[in-house]
């Protein structure tokens, strides 16, 4: 646990600033988030040969000027929080909308940003055409499997050789290992996964293909589902690349304490990995305590990213508090993020900012 000595060692030196025990208050000048001293969060992951990301939200990147300096400042690595989904490319069926996922694009390379691909694949954000369709029986099965296939190879063509990583398949197990009962697993079977993986590879060879999915952090049922499937699709001879694991976690349950054998047994494999949309939430009101444990969840999960080389890339998702997804969907839960609604840094940031600047081992 390199983290927890170097919290001693800045205690010792009396480095304040970076032991994560500091409060927002205290880290905090009214009005700018761009104090915090030193070289930017990507400078210090570059250093330690990682792909340090944040989830965008398009229409907070267009209308907050604090929010598009931080984004372009602090990352080297850009995900589509929302824009690259289904519902937002294929509004009707046949008929592509790539302007939003376009403006990232541009916005990423004006400002010499990676972008990761979220997502050719998942049973959310769905376009209602096909959810209908499918629900009642105007779209049949092997319909189903063409626009699958015309969605994943079209997207991915429009992006090939600008994506680093895509989620091809997001969300496909449940909690016990089983397989979701998801609209195209009840239609098309297990099969649609391996299909994924190779449309996904014909398209844009140069990405690597990622498998995603939250609670996959421990050693558990679910994650090791995502283990057996990856080997029985190379042993099938089907190219997948990594693993991504979501990161979502509260304040409010225990830390998953075997990330690093978890990450381990996927190097095993062949595979890299990569933490790709993290975030700790608590139950409000936050107090000091919980933010500190907040930040020991962050400073966890990236020390077990960095100590892991085959860990490429780490992306939280989002920055800033006020553009949670987190309170829309767990009540009395928030403050999820590592910037408090003023773009305050919490004590979460300094805690990421130590890690990265540590490095690797
Ligand atoms: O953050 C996203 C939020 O804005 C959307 O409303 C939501 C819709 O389900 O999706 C959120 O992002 C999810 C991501 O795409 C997949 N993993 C879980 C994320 C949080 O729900």
């Amino acid at each position: 646990m390199k983290h927890l000595r170097a919290a001693a060692a800045a205690m010792a030196s009396g480095a304040l600033l970076f032991t994560g025990a500091v409060t927002s208050a205290q880290a905090a000048p009214a009005d700018a988030y761009h104090h915090p001293k030193g070289a930017p969060l990507k400078s210090l992951a570059a250093r330690a040969d990682l792909l340090f990301g944040t989830a965008v939200n398009m229409d907070a990147l267009a209308e907050d000027k604090t929010y598009r300096k931080i984004t372009a400042r602090e990352f080297n690595s850009l995900t589509a929080e929302n824009v690259m989904k289904w519902e937002t490319l294929q509004p009707e069926r046949g008929v592509y909308d790539f302007s939003q996922g376009d403006a990232l694009m541009r916005f990423a390379k004006q400002n010499g940003q990676q972008v990761r691909g979220h997502t050719l694949l998942w049973h959310n954000q769905l376009p209602a055409w096909l959810t209908e369709g499918v629900a009642d029986g105007s779209i049949t099965k092997d319909e189903l499997r063409q626009i699958l296939r015309e969605h994943i190879t079209t997207v991915a063509k429009h992006y090939k050789g600008k994506i680093y990583q895509w989620d091809v398949v997001n969300e496909v197990f449940e909690e016990d290992g089983s397989y979701r009962q998801s609209l195209w697993y009840q239609q098309l079977g297990p099969s649609y996964i391996a299909d994924a993986f190779r449309w996904a590879k014909q398209a844009d060879p140069h990405a690597k293909l990622y498998v995603n999915d939250y609670n996959v952090e421990g050693v558990n049922a679910k994650s090791t589902a995502y283990h057996n499937l990856v080997k029985d699709l190379r042993a099938q001879g089907i190219r997948v690349d990594g693993f991504g694991i979501q990161g979502h976690l509260s304040t409010q349950y225990g830390f998953p304490g075997d990330i690093p054998q978890n990450l381990q047994r996927f190097a095993d494999l062949g595979v890299e990995s990569s933490f790709t949309e993290v975030d700790v939430r608590g139950v409000m009101p936050m107090d000091e305590a919980k933010l500190n444990l907040q930040a020991d969840y962050f400073r966890g999960m990236l020390d077990a990213c960095l100590d892991q080389r085959k860990c490429t890339s780490f992306t939280i998702w989002g920055f800033a508090d006020q553009y949670s997804w987190v309170p829309d969907v767990f009540a009395g839960e928030g403050s999820a993020n590592i910037y408090d609604e003023s773009y305050a840094p919490k004590p979460s940031y300094w805690a990421v900012r130590q890690e990265l600047a540590e490095g690797r081992d």
